[in-house]
C-alpha cells in the first residue's frame, strides 16, 4: 500500500501546497497543521461533557448482523448519554457515532476554537463539522464533489484512498444496485473481496493514518474509507474554492442554466450531482448514449477545469450539440462559446 504524502505543516508555504498539492488535487497530510488550535488543546470526551453534556446531538449506531456491518440513525438526545454509550459499550459489534454535526448550527460556542485551514485557499462559505466516534467505527468506502480539510483533534483515524481515475475497480452503486452513486458496494476493505469484487485489487490505495493536530488535504472526487481508530473527535471543513475561475466558468454557468431549464429530468439531475466531478468522463459518454449533448458538454467542460485534460473533444461536442438541438443556442453565440474554448485551450 502507498503513503499519502506528509508535510511538516510548519515548514509548507501557501505556494507550495497549492502548486504541489491544491491544483495538482493531490491529497496531503499537513502534519501538526492543526496543533495550534484551542480545539486540539482542549477538546476531549470530559471537555464536551463538562460543557455541552446537556446539548441535544444525533447519534449513530455502526452494527454488525450477519456478518455485515450497517449505519443507522438513533435519534437525537443528550451529548452526555451518547458519550456514556461510547465509553461503556464493550459490544465489538455495536460502535457509536456522531456524525457531520455543523458545527454552526449546533455548536456555535466552539467556532472560535480553530479556523479554517486556508493555505492560500479563499472558500467560498465553509462549513465545519463535529465528528466524534467510538474506536471500530468505518465510514464506508465513497467520494465527495467537494473539497475537504479533515482536522484530526483527539485520538486517531485511519484513511484509505483511491484517486478518482481507478473508480472503474471500486465498484460505485447504481440505479441497479440501488445504494448511492457516490458510496461503493463494498463496505469492509479489509474482509476477502477476490471473489465478489475481484478488480478492487487493482486500485491503488493508499494510507494515512492522522494523529491529534494533523489535517488531511481530501480534493473532491478521491474514494476514502474511514475508520475511527480509537475514541476519537474530528473536525472538518468542506468547500468550493472561489478563485476566479476564468472564462471557462462563465461558460460552465452558461450551459447549466440551458441544460436545466430544457433538459433535465429529476433523475438526471441526480445523476448529474452524483457524478460530476469523480467520474466526469463516464457521465459525459452516458449522456451522450443518451442523447443529451448538451449534459454531456458539461461533464467535458467540468472534466477539463478539474484534471486540466485534454481538450480536443470538447469544441466538436459543442458543435454536435447545437446540431442536435439548434434552439438550444444561437449560431452567433455557438461562434463564442468556440472562440472561448480556444482562449480557455491556450491558457492550458
Ligand atoms: O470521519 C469519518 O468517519 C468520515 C469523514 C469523511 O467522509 C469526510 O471527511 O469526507
Amino acid at each position: 500500500m502507498l503513503e499519502i504524502a506528509r508535510e511538516n505543516a510548519l515548514d509548507l508555504s501557501h505556494s507550495a501546497f497549492l502548486e504541489r498539492y491544491y491544483d495538482q488535487k493531490i491529497p496531503v497530510v499537513l502534519k501538526a497543521g492543526a496543533a495550534h488550535w484551542r480545539a486540539t488543546q482542549l477538546w476531549s470526551p470530559d471537555y464536551f461533557l463538562h460543557f455541552f453534556g446537556e446539548k441535544q446531538t444525533g447519534v449513530f449506531v455502526f452494527e454488525k448482523n450477519e456478518g455485515q456491518w450497517r449505519r443507522s440513525f438513533i435519534d437525537r438526545i443528550p451529548l452526555s448519554q451518547a458519550i456514556a454509550w461510547m465509553q461503556e459499550n464493550s459490544d465489538v459489534n455495536r460502535k457509536y457515532y456522531i456524525l457531520k454535526e455543523s458545527i454552526a448550527e449546533n455548536y456555535p460556542e466552539l467556532i472560535s476554537d480553530f479556523t479554517f485551514p486556508s493555505w492560500g485557499i479563499t472558500p467560498l462559505a465553509p462549513f465545519a463539522n463535529l465528528w466524534f466516534g467510538q474506536g471500530g467505527n468505518i465510514t464506508a468506502l465513497h467520494y465527495d464533489t467537494i473539497e475537504n480539510f479533515h482536522a484530526q483533534i483527539y485520538g486517531r483515524k485511519q484513511f484509505r484512498l483511491f484517486p478518482p481515475e481507478d473508480t472503474a475497480y471500486l465498484y460505485p452503486h447504481s440505479a441497479r444496485t440501488g445504494g448511492r452513486l457516490n458510496f461503493s458496494q463494498i463496505y469492509d476493505l479489509d474482509q476477502d473481496l477476490l471473489e465478489s469484487f475481484p478488480l478492487f485489487y487493482k486500485a491503488r490505495a493508499s494510507l494515512a493514518v492522522l494523529e491529534p493536530g494533523d489535517i488531511l488535504y481530501l480534493p473532491p472526487g478521491w474514494w476514502h474509507e474511514v475508520r475511527t481508530l480509537e475514541l476519537g473527535i474530528s473536525l472538518n471543513f468542506w468547500f468550493n474554492p472561489s478563485r476566479d475561475q476564468g472564462p471557462l466558468w462563465h461558460l460552465l454557468g452558461y450551459l447549466a442554466c440551458r441544460v436545466q431549464e430544457r433538459l433535465l429530468s429529476t433523475e438526471e439531475a441526480q445523476v448529474l450531482y452524483q457524478w460530476n466531478w469523480a467520474n466526469t468522463q463516464e457521465s459525459a459518454e452516458y449522456m451522450r448514449m443518451k442523447g443529451h449533448y448538451w449534459l454531456s458538454v458539461l461533464m467535458c467542460a467540468v472534466l477539463l477545469e478539474n484534471r486540466k485534460q485534454d481538450t480536443s473533444a470538447f469544441s466538436s461536442l459543442i458543435k454536435q450539440a447545437s446540431r442536435e438541438d439548434s434552439s438550444l443556442i444561437d449560431p452567433l453565440e455557438l461562434d463564442a462559446l468556440l472562440l472561448s474554448i480556444e482562449s480557455v485551450k491556450a491558457t492550458l
